[in-house]
């Protein structure tokens, strides 16, 4: 589980969001904050997409960053000739192999799928160029079938295959089985994509690490087509919890906010009110007995120190379910704690609390609570 990789997908799997429409300009911006918080790969649009989207292949693939280039083409020769030519580190092949994709989509036999994906592979690597293999729609695919064509890319020489989760419908344990079966059957790297339909994305990239996964494929914020991937900043969560050493040392945390921040005015959305770490409340206290614990040792209620990411805590006296340990810290940073005794402290948590009961309150509101109360005591 410690040491894995992340292939940065904002700006192609992103690029199916919804909201989504990024500029040349736009596109560098969130390169280079991607690469600045330390993803091992940016994957990017096909090239094969459209003019622009060539273009600003070859151009992100010129800026010299830290952070390897891919690019996401259909396992065909021309798709892989437009990719080999922007000057990528990298391509990503995918093709369908579920029956719904097989009949519905490509309809091509899984003997044919095999044929093509040899010829590419071979072309890819015969550039110099890293080459992946992923069979879209895996969790829905024949497991026989997908491990022999596993099986033959390994041979072929891929440097990873990948396991897609194109519906969101895996649970953490089919990832586990499916990932520790292939596992023992293939010597390559393993990458792997979660969709979120059925809000498993997280859980279902820990299990793949558990299992011996060594890449997941993120965007920030999850966006992605539908409601998205393993967003990069919940796997951070996830990850600093399980592999703290180890992902401090390598990705810039700090620059979470700020890269969240980007990518949402970019596509016009709010960073989720609940979102890990970054999330306006994510590391709000407000209940009295958890605000008295925080406050003597933050851990007993953080599983993540947000100083880790550049973020800070705030204790909430503004409620009816507040206590007297977190007014008593309020009235410290007013700069009053000498002046009061515990009694009053006590005296003046139930007149918050009395008007807690009234009206929703603001910190001001508290605030001028503690002020007037504090007047009446010194005449
Ligand atoms: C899609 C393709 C993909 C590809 C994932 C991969 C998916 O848009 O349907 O290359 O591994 O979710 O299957 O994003
Ligand atoms: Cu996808």
């Amino acid at each position: 589980v410690g040491r894995f990789k992340i292939i940065e997908s904002t700006l192609r799997e992103g690029e199916q969001f919804a909201n989504a429409f990024f500029d040349l300009e736009t596109k560098i911006k969130i390169a280079k904050a991607l690469d600045n918080f330390g993803v091992d790969y940016i994957e990017l649009t096909s090239p094969v997409a459209s003019q622009a989207s060539f273009d600003d292949c070859k151009a992100i693939c010129q800026l010299g960053l830290k952070a390897k280039i891919l690019t996401h083409v259909r396992c065909n020769m021309e798709d892989a000739k437009k990719a080999v030519e922007c000057g990528v580190d990298g391509v990503d092949l995918v093709i369908g192999t579920s029956s719904f994709l097989r009949e519905y989509s490509h309809g091509k036999s899984m003997e044919m799928i095999k044929d093509i994906a040899m010829e590419v592979i071979a072309y890819v690597k015969s550039k110099g160029v890293e080459v992946r293999f992923s069979s879209e729609d895996s969790f829905r695919s024949n497991l026989v079938d997908i491990l022999h064509l596993y099986q033959a890319c390994d041979k072929a020489g891929v440097d990873r295959v990948g396991v897609a989760d194109t519906v969101g419908g895996a649970t953490p344990r089919m990832v586990y089985d499916l990932i520790r079966t292939l596992r023992g059957v293939v010597g390559c790297d393993i990458e792997t994509h979660f969709h979120d339909d059925t809000g498993c994305a997280v859980a279902n990239a820990h299990s793949a690490l558990e299992a011996g996964a060594t890449h997941v494929d993120t965007s920030v914020l999850g966006i992605g087509e539908r409601n998205g991937i393993t967003p990069l900043g919940a796997l951070m969560a996830r990850m600093v919890v399980t592999a703290p050493d180890y992902v401090k040392s390598k990705y810039n945390l700090k620059a979470l906010k700020s890269l969240e921040t980007l990518v949402a005015d970019a596509v016009q959305v709010n960073i989720p009110f609940n979102n890990p770490v970054t999330g306006f409340c994510a590391y709000t206290h407000k209940a009295g007995i958890h605000a008295k614990a925080i406050l003597a040792n933050p851990s007993t209620y953080e599983i993540i120190n947000p100083h880790d990411f550049g973020m800070t805590r705030y204790v909430s006296i503004n409620s009816r379910i507040t206590g007297w340990n977190a007014v008593k810290a309020r009235i410290e940073q007013l700069g009053l704690g000498s002046e009061f005794s515990d009694d009053q402290v006590k005296e003046v948590t139930a007149k918050i609390k009395q008007m807690a009961d009234i009206r929703p309150l603001a910190i001001d509101d508290t605030d001028s609570i503690i002020r007037s109360y504090h007047l009446d005591i010194k005449v």
